[in-house]
Parts: C-alpha cells; structure tokens; sequence
C-alpha cells in the first residue's frame, strides 16, 4: 500500500437503497477478504474493515468474519479480533497502529487469523532512503476454536515476519507456507518484494528463513494469494507501478498505475512465471493501462488498492476482491470514484482458459449465481 494520505473518507449522502448484489456485504464498508471453504461446508471469510465516515489506512482496527451456504447471502459473524485485543501499545501518542489484510485458516481443529500489525511511526518526518515508508509492519497470529468466536492471540509477531498481507496455504501434502509482501521506498517508489516460507505444525512460528519469490516481472507489490488448480500454483498480487514525480509532469497519468495479476508455476516455492492480468479494472483514478483504453473509467470500479482472494466452491473457482461501488454508489450514484478507504467486497466467477490461464476477471454489479448443491 503506497500512500496513507489523501485518503480521507467522503461524507455518504445518497440515502437510496443501493440497488445491486455486488459487493456482496453491504451493512459496512469491508476489504481483504480472504475466503476459504471451511470443514462445515460454507465459505467462510475474514476481511478487514474500513470506516463509516473518515478515518483512513492508518487507522483500520478490527476483523469481521463472514459465512455463506451460496455465495450471494452472508451472515456477519461480528468483530473477531479488535486492535484492543492486539498490542502492547509502546507509544500510543506518536504511532498508529492499524491491522491489514489477514488471512484465516483451518488445520488440526483450529482456526489460525493471520494479520499484519501496521504501525506508521508519526515522529519520522523525513525518512531516509531505504526506510520500509516510516513504518513497521509484521505478521501475528490469533487463535479461535470457531471462526465466528473472539480470537485470542497467540502469537503477537512471527520472529522474521517483517511485512504484509500473510496468505497462508496448505498444499495437497499438507505443507503449509506462508507468503507476505515486504515492502521498502528508494527515492519516494514503493517496491514490494514477496517472501515466503513453511510454518511449524504450531502454525505460529516460520520453519525456515524466509526466501524471495521472483513473481518473473517486476511490478509486485502486496495483496498476496496461492491457490492451486489442476495441479498448477496461481500465486495472485497487487502489482503497482509507480515512477518518481517528475517536476515537469507531475500530474503525469502514467505515473501510477496497478491491478491484480497472478504468476504461475509447478512448485508453490517457484519458480513462477509471470501469467498475466487477472482482474484489470483498478488504478489511481486514472486510465492508464492499455488494456482499459483511455475514456473507459468506470468511476465504481476504482480503488486505490485492490485485494484479491480465490476460492474454489463445488468446482468453480471464484475470485474475491474490493471496489469502491458502494462508496460510489452512497456518495453520488456511480458518478465519481468511491473512496478510497470505504472498499467493498465482491465476487465474481474466475474462469480460465483450455491451457489453463486466467481469463481477466470484469468487475460486475451483479454478483454471481447462488450455488445449489
Ligand atoms: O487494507 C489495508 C491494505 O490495503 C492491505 O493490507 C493491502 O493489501 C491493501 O488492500
């Protein structure tokens, strides 16, 4: 995430119903979701969550967990873990303190929440190159024996879990690794790089050093998620792409740009080729990407930063991600962009090609299908 600024929430004027399925929660504003098929058969997701009116990146405290039968009426289970219930505040006065993108797992009985604890240190003004943006952020772990239960946190920082968005995934033989973004600013860019490792059976400590993954481009950024498909490993991300400001153009469109693409590979620890685009229809207010041509904003379909997960659910893959279309929709009707801090979750269909690529994902209004079994 590349800016904690700017991001101030707009006041929700239009007090029509909003009248479509997706995003699929509509009570709150959510982000991050992270969806996985649980042992009773529903999916289940835990998602961040982003404010009513104002607040911003900074000062996102708490996790829902959500469960749907179908995919299109989900019970909200409530706040299952708060930023009261995390830290050992050192120094409240001059920090924020905000939790990201988790992810929420199922082995041997229990369920694992794992968080990113996100701490922008205030006091430094000027950071110097190099510095990870004038913050902190690391993986931590919360424990429940359901995943509609308050979580108890069992491990407050995962020793060499510097970073971001943890994505944790068990493969066929039941190994379980863990990818994070760790992310560091040289002349004002934010690079992500992505880590992994395997886990302990206790699920809360790293079983190795962690590696670098080369995702074979170099735009990653954060947002990551591994799912599995026929034998083959999607390994999804945030990319970004974002050039110094240039004082002669420093309005220039093609300065930032981002969307989720995915990378492939035989092996979950690579290497992994760069697949693709997988859902194209984010950015920073601006047309910039040739596969969205110039003039074809969608206002709704606009965030600062997306987020996906993918789940798949009696043999259809499904991709989640956020948008601002409720945002959009509360404010002025799809006229403008949402904002930016009052993401929404939405599900759409994931499908793929014959030789098993992904085919780019649009954006719907209409969320998909109930799923009967
Ligand atoms: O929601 C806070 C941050 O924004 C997440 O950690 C990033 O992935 C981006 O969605």
């Amino acid at each position: 995430l590349f800016s904690v600024s700017a991001v101030a929430g707009k006041p929700n004027s239009n007090t029509k119903p909003y009248p479509y399925n997706n995003p699929v929660i509509q009570h709150m504003y959510t982000a991050d979701a992270a969806p996985h098929v649980m042992p009773d058969g529903r999916v289940w997701m835990a998602t961040s969550v982003d404010h009513e009116e104002g607040g911003n990146y900074s000062t996102m405290h708490e996790y829902h967990t959500f469960s749907s039968a179908e995919l299109t009426k989900w019970t909200d289970h409530g706040s299952v873990l708060h930023l009261d219930d995390v830290i050992e505040k050192e120094n409240p006065k001059v920090d924020d303190w905000a939790l990201w993108a988790p992810d929420l797992v199922y082995r041997d009985g229990k369920y694992y929440l794992f968080y990113p604890v996100h701490i922008l240190h205030r006091q430094i003004k000027n950071p110097p190159s190099g510095w990870p943006v004038g913050k902190t952020t690391y993986i931590a772990v919360a424990v429940a024996d359901s995943p509609d239960e308050k979580f108890t946190v069992i491990q407050h920082k995962i020793p060499m879990s510097e970073g971001m968005d943890p994505a944790v995934f068990i493969d066929d033989d039941d190994q379980v690794y863990m990818y994070w973004s760790d992310q560091y600013v040289v002349d004002g860019v934010v690079h992500g790089v992505l880590k992994y490792a395997r886990l302990k059976d206790n699920m809360i400590e790293l079983a190795e050093a962690p590696k670098t993954l080369d995702v074979g481009a170099d735009h990653f950024m954060e947002a990551a998620w591994m799912h599995k498909r026929k034998g083959r490993y999607y390994f999804s991300y945030h990319t970004h792409y974002q050039k110094p400001i240039s004082p002669q153009n420093p309005d220039d469109p093609e300065r930032m740009k981002s969307h989720l693409d995915y990378s492939w590979g035989d092996s979950p620890t690579g290497p992994l080729a760069y697949g693709g685009v997988m859902n194209k229809e984010i950015g920073v207010g601006v047309p910039t990407d040739t596969l969205m041509p110039k003039g074809d904003v969608v206002p709704w379909r606009l965030t600062q930063s997306n987020h996906g997960g993918i789940v798949e659910f009696h043999g259809q893959d499904y991709l989640f991600y956020h948008s601002s279309a409720l945002s959009s929709w509360r404010q002025d009707e799809f006229k403008g962009p949402g904002t930016w801090t009052q993401r929404s979750v939405s599900i759409d269909s994931l499908n793929y090609t014959d030789g098993g690529r992904v085919i780019p994902v649009q954006q719907t209004l209409e969320s998909v299908s109930p799923v009967t079994v």
